[in-house]
């Protein structure tokens, strides 16, 4: 049956509100036509430049205006980023995630050795995937062109619902770079965090805007948020394990073909809390003590956990080929030095003021 994109919220919510059971059943139903049940993508999560980063987002730990007691650094070498991939694929894992606390990437040095960092881990055989904020087609198509596989840039939420968590940029540039990056052969991976206080229907309308996107995205995340202190959102209540469920058989049952991805929160869920998830379609994990700046579960409990479950790690190119990687002196593109216009909308959000308030008393 050819995917649909055309999902309402209505529909969606409809689904997200079955009977558990009904759900789950669906879900698991959808995820077997699509997926070897017991396979499981494991990808390893690398923080390239951590904290000191310009925006507002409520939920992160790395944005410099609020205080949150995390040791900040400059971009990693490329040495000591393939000592880290090699450890990643030595535990297991077949993809590593580079993540970099940027607005937005700019041209030159530091961008420069972002693209030898993909060309070197595509040549550890492994699959490659950066997160570094807003990007230019220009950037997209270099970074496809050092070997890159994927590129993660999350919605985070409802269209509605990100302006109350992000004033320092706008919804469309989200789509703006997903779209950048669509007009590439790197693969899409975007998704959204649960649990900042979002009602149902903005779960569902970030749903919508995942699954109307034509392609659908390749890889869509699901992170239960991760509440830390000094952020805007340190007092939110955990998710419930059972909202996390209901967000992956969703997400399944609209996206068959999609890796789900249960990603960050996964240090509060039991192992029947994730099994769970896994028989409703989630089919990708981050592996590693840590995500970017927080703990996640142990790799050696994870391989545990995967052994009683019986599932088996995803080999690497699994769903699509290696890509090419092209050396730096062979590039067909340049530097376009372009000053892309991102929008800045700067509207007030009450909880990001207080948070910076009280960061800047604390100081
Ligand atoms: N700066 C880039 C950007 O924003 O696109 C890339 C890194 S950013 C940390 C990547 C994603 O991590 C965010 O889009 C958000 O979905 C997720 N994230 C950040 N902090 C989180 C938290 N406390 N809990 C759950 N997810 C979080
Ligand atoms: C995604 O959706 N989740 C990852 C990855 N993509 C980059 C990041 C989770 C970050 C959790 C908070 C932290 O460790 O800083
Ligand atoms: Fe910066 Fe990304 Fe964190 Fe937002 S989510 S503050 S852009 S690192």
């Amino acid at each position: 049956m050819a995917l649909r994109h055309d999902w309402t919220k209505e529909e969606i919510l409809e689904i997200y509100n079955k009977p558990l059971m009904e759900l789950l059943y669906e879900a698991a139903t959808v995820h077997r036509k699509h997926h070897d049940p017991n396979t499981v993508q494991v990808s390893t999560l690398l923080s390239i430049k951590t904290g000191g980063c310009p925006e507002d987002c409520g939920y992160c730990p790395q944005a410099a205006r609020y205080h949150t007691d995390l040791e900040g650094n400059d971009l990693m070498s490329v040495n000591q980023v393939k000592a880290q991939a090699l450890r990643a694929k030595e535990a297991g894992s077949s993809r590593v995630c580079m993540g970099a606390a940027w607005r937005n990437v700019r041209d030159g040095e530091e961008f420069d050795n972002v693209l030898e960092m993909v060309r070197t881990i595509n040549k550890l055989d492994m699959e490659v995937c950066c997160t570094l904020g807003m990007i230019t087609e220009n950037q997209a198509q270099r970074l496809a062109e050092a070997g890159l596989y994927a590129y993660n840039h999350n919605l985070d939420t409802s269209e509605e619902y990100y302006k109350e968590v992000i004033s320092t940029r706008g919804y469309e540039d989200r789509l703006k770079t997903i779209d950048n990056v669509r007009k590439t052969n790197v693969t899409v991976c975007s998704g959204g965090i649960i649990g900042m206080g979002e009602s149902e229907e903005d779960r569902a309308g970030m749903l919508v805007a995942l699954a109307t996107l034509n392609p659908q995205p390749e890889s869509v995340p699901i992170n239960a948020l991760v509440a830390v202190e000094g952020t805007p959102m340190e007092e939110q209540e955990p998710v419930p394990i059972w909202d996390m469920i209901r967000m992956v058989a969703t997400t399944r049952i609209v996206m068959p073909e999609t890796q789900v991805r249960l990603s960050a929160g996964r240090t509060q869920m039991s192992r029947e809390g994730q099994a769970m998830c896994f028989f409703a379609g989630a089919n990708s994990i981050f592996a590693g003590d840590k995500l970017l700046t927080t703990p996640n579960p142990d790799v050696a409990e994870d391989m545990e956990m995967f052994k009683m479950l019986g599932l088996n790690p995803q080999k690497a190119f699994a769903k699509k080929s290696k890509p090419e990687s092209v050396e730096a002196e062979n590039s067909r593109f340049t530097s376009k030095g372009e000053k892309p216009k991102w929008t800045r909308p700067d509207h007030t959000i009450d909880r990001n003021l207080q948070a910076h308030q009280k960061a800047k008393t604390k100081a």
